[in-house]
């Protein structure tokens, strides 16, 4: 996981970014410890602490690779402090974080992407973090679709969202447009018929 991309002789190294990404995700959302790294309260790390961990663990990160992840990564995964001197991921933790989102009032439906081998236990228990801190919903399908085509043929269930927040349930509105809530009881979840359960 660490190796470098392999270069041709003579031309100056460069990660994918997409792997610079990983790294970010496993260590701002993960593992900090791995790499000596310390979150505070909030998720964030100091960014010359996370570039000093990371080039004295084998994966030397530049400035220059921390500022075209948080600008350019695909589902906006990180963000820089104001000041720029701390770093984190906008959502996705596993390690205990508190990221201090205001309770937003959610759009009436929102969006949960998965897969047929855990719609047993979701309809017995609803939707739980399971490893994360928040489960994770989308507000519009296709995005759904494609969490849930991680792991396979992708379900959708549409969550009553309103109603839950009209019956006391926090939603929070991630930096980058994800929609966390601590969980989802079945009650509040409308599974595909069959018909939509085989599309993909
Ligand atoms: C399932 C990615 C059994 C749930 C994505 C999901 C997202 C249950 C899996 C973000 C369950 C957890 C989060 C229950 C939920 N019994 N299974 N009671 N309740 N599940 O990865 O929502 O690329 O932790 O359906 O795009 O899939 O990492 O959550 O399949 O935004 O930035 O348990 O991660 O973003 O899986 O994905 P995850 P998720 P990143």
């Amino acid at each position: 996981m660490e190796a470098h991309e392999e270069q041709p002789p003579g031309q100056t190294a460069r990660r994918a970014p997409v792997r610079v990404s990983k790294y970010l995700a496993r260590h701002l959302r993960h593992d900090p410890e791995r790499i000596g790294l310390v979150l505070d309260a909030g998720g964030w790390a100091r960014t010359d602490e996370l570039l000093a961990a990371s080039a004295a663990h084998g994966f030397p990160l530049t400035r220059a690779e921390l500022e075209a992840t948080v600008a350019d990564n695909d589902k906006q995964r990180y963000a820089f402090s104001a000041d720029g001197t701390r770093i984190r991921a906008n959502q996705g933790h596993t390690v205990a974080v508190d990221l201090g989102l205001p309770a937003s009032p959610p759009p009436p439906a929102l969006f949960h992407g998965t897969t047929p081998r855990f719609l047993a236990a979701i309809r017995d228990e609803g939707l739980r973090p399971m490893a994360r801190h928040a489960v994770h919903l989308s507000s519009d399908r296709e995005t759904a679709a494609r969490v849930g085509a991680r792991r396979g043929r992708a379900v959708v269930l549409t969550v009553a969202a309103g109603l839950m927040h009209e019956r006391g349930h926090t939603f929070q509105h991630s930096a980058n447009g994800v929609w966390l809530t601590d969980s989802v009881p079945a009650r509040y979840l409308a599974f595909p018929g069959r018909h939509g359960e085989r599309r993909p």
